[in-house]
């Protein structure tokens, strides 16, 4: 480092490229990473472990920017230290359609960017998921695992709920390498926090077994004690950082106004006055620039000291390495899935798919050692556990499976955590209809693109006396609606393991297995080397002879269509029946494909125990039995007769058409 850059210099630099870039583009927000910028500096100059040259080297520490709003801390971090290829040009081009600076940090979008983030809490819940995955691999891998995850979190954060599922999972589980700076300038949108808020955070993150402290987050000497304090802790440790936002600003700084708005030529001007910093726009002197690209390079020795010792490892476990951490899937993997279809459908049994999914489980889990499942608290409803997944413990960090509690969205979040930092595939469980509970994370999933493979049981009606509040009735079609996520509604299982071998197998996207409370029948007994559901629909029972109607159905309701169309039968009315295991899959296939399996039959009728929206595109105006509002509570059969999603309803929709 250049011997007479100061520490204020660095900041500046910060600061002003943060404030110059949201000036230019009048937009953005300005407050945070002024405000931060301090302990920002403190953090990647003396702490953070990580090479620009390397941004997505594995051991690297994890750096989190919750605050995504601060998203200019981030590019101009990136641009200082030279990572990802980051140029004073992309700093001008902040919040314009097409550039790598977009108004809040995106995954895969900008190099560096571990998550995304700009719904607040979700950084914060995601990062949980990321140092659990730290301690998870290296309970695997040895000393090949060794870093630590940073997040910087503002006060709405902290004040959003997912925080409390996500920091109660931190305390329980004792993830002492994940470490909170919490910006604790006590300011948000409306003005003072004190608003709406006068919660003691740093008690609150003592009672759920962090450590956590006050510090001045403008002096750099208190932030590297509380940091390097923070790296020997035995629990996960929050630094309350008291700030000022908008540092520099002259009338600005310490207000709302700093928040998130272009700051004007006038406070601009003040700012540069008031923090030494004489430079045009977007000027970092070259002394100040190379005091920054020294910090840039100063992983460099760490990270080929690891490389070194990787290959020092034995050829099976750095192999084993590799594949984890590229995401690969394990060889031999089909094979068994393939051996396991052809028992399936050989025994027919009539289990419920969440049933079929355990099953599927006790396969699959002990040939993909990177699956972790895991449930919010209804392990023997969801079946997820299996004899290949142990539980993890706050101990033990060597299981594959996680009792969540009952906390659905901290879950979920966290699940894209272990995704995102690479080496395993995490599988959440719950219910259908608390998918509610979690839709934010699930979002940034398919935002993200990255691969979750989640388990939702008691996927409809089906699941009988629990009643309305319990029946998912809209949720097949708003996870339908969401792109890139795929939501499988298997029907039997045959079609549980295909769903899961497809999901698995989806590297950029995750996905919803929806299965069932009640028992279903075997539909597919005969064998079929092929993934029919990775098509998403395909024709389950064909035709006897030219068909007048054909009936699309998904999951627990295709047995239902099956037994229609032999009602259909008796007659002399000729139908074929669909299987629609994955609605979003189908709509990927080709023209040809989609044509063939949709068919030139005159009726065409929908079934599933779920609200129509998203089946016209099948169906056309074609008839659809299905609901119209809330479930009701009884037994499943009598629900099913309740609202009129039987076989004999379906038949005579098709007659009443024909
Ligand atoms: C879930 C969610 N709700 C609302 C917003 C809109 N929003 C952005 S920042 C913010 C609060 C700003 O306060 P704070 O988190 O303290 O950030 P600071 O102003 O201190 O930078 C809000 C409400 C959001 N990004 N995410
Ligand atoms: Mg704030």
């Amino acid at each position: 480092m250049a011997a007479n850059v100061t520490h204020d210099q660095m900041a500046n630099a910060i600061r002003a490229l943060s404030m110059d870039a949201v000036e230019k583009a009048n937009s953005g927000h300005p407050g945070m990473p002024m405000g931060m910028a301090d302990v920002a500096t403190v953090l990647f100059r003396d702490v953070l472990k990580f090479d620009a040259a390397d941004p997505a080297w594995p051991d690297r520490d994890r750096f989190v920017l919750s605050a995504g709003h601060g998203s200019m801390l981030l590019y101009s971090l990136f641009y200082l230290t030279g990572t990802g290829g980051m140029a004073i040009e992309d700093l001008k081009q902040f919040r314009q359609v097409g550039s790598k600076t977009p108004g809040h940090p995106e995954y895969r979008h900008t190099i560096g960017v571990e998550t995304t983030t700009g719904p607040l809490g979700q950084g914060l819940a995601t990062s949980i998921g990321m140092a659990l995955a730290e301690t998870m691999l290296a309970a695997e891998f040895g000393d090949l695992v060794d870093h630590h995850t940073f997040v910087i979190a503002s006060d709405g954060d902290l004040e959003e709920g997912v925080s409390h599922e996500a920091i109660s999972i931190a305390g329980h589980l004792r993830l002492n390498k994940l470490i909170v700076l919490w910006d604790n300038n006590s300011i948000s949108i409306d003005g003072k926090t004190s608003l709406a808020d006068s919660v003691d955070h740093v008690a609150r993150f003592k009672a759920a077994g962090w450590r956590a402290a006050h510090i001045d987050g403008h002096d750099p000497k208190q932030v590297l004690r509380a940091l390097r304090a923070a790296k020997r802790s035995d629990r996960p440790t929050m630094i309350a950082c008291k700030t000022t936002i908008g540092f520099g600003l002259p009338t600005k700084a310490g207000t709302n106004k700093a928040h998130g708005e272009a700051p004007g030529a006038a406070e601009v001007a003040g700012a540069r006055v008031n923090l030494h910093w004489p430079y045009e726009p977007f000027v970092v002197p070259d002394d100040i620039l190379e005091a920054w690209r020294a910090v840039g390079r100063r992983g460099k020795s760490k990270r080929n000291r690891w490389r070194r010792l990787l290959k020092s490892k034995p050829p099976e476990i750095r192999a084993e390495f590799e594949r984890r951490l590229a995401g690969e899937l394990p060889k031999g993997l089909d094979e068994v899935i393939d051996a396991y279809k052809r028992k399936l459908a050989a025994d027919a049994p009539e289990i419920a798919t969440r049933k079929a999914g355990e099953a599927a489980l006790k396969v699959i889990a002990p040939a993909a050692p990177e699956l972790i499942t895991g449930s919010a608290d209804l392990t023997g409803s969801n079946n997820t556990k299996v004899e290949a997944t142990r539980e993890i413990t706050p101990e033990d960090k060597s299981g594959r499976y996680i009792h969540w509690g009952i906390r659905e969205h901290g879950m979920i979040a966290a699940c894209n955590g272990l995704a995102l930092h690479g080496g395993f595939i995490p599988s959440g469980a719950s219910f259908l209809v608390f998918t509610d509970y979690c839709r934010p994370s699930l979002r940034l999933a398919a935002l993200m693109g990255i691969r979750v493979c989640h388990v939702f049981t008691h996927d409809s009606i089906g699941l009988g006396e629990d009643g309305p509040t319990h029946q998912p009735v809209e949720h097949l079609a708003s996870l339908r609606a969401m792109p890139n996520m795929f939501t499988f509604r298997p029907a039997d299982s045959v079609e549980t393991v295909e769903c899961w071998q497809a999901a698995l197998k989806m590297r950029r996207s995750p996905s919803i297995l929806a299965l069932t409370r009640q028992n279903l029948p075997a539909l597919r007994r005969t064998h079929v080397a092929e993934n029919l559901s990775a098509r998403g629909a395909y024709e389950i029972s064909p035709a006897a002879g030219k068909a007048a109607v054909s009936i699309f159905a998904s999951g627990s309701e295709v047995s239902l269509a099956v037994a229609a169309q032999k009602l259909l039968a008796e007659k002399g009315v000729v139908a074929r029946v669909v299987s629609v295991p994955c609605m979003d899959l189908f709509f990927e296939q080709k023209e040809a494909y989609r044509q063939s399996v949709i068919g030139d039959a005159p009726v065409k009728v929908g079934v599933e125990a779920a609200v129509r929206q998203g089946w016209d595109a099948i169906i056309g105006d074609g008839p659809f039995i299905g609901m119209k509002g809330f479930g009701e509570s009884g037994p499943y059969k009598a629900v099913y007769e309740h609202f009129g999603i039987t076989p004999q309803a379906v038949a005579e929709a098709a007659l009443a058409r024909l």
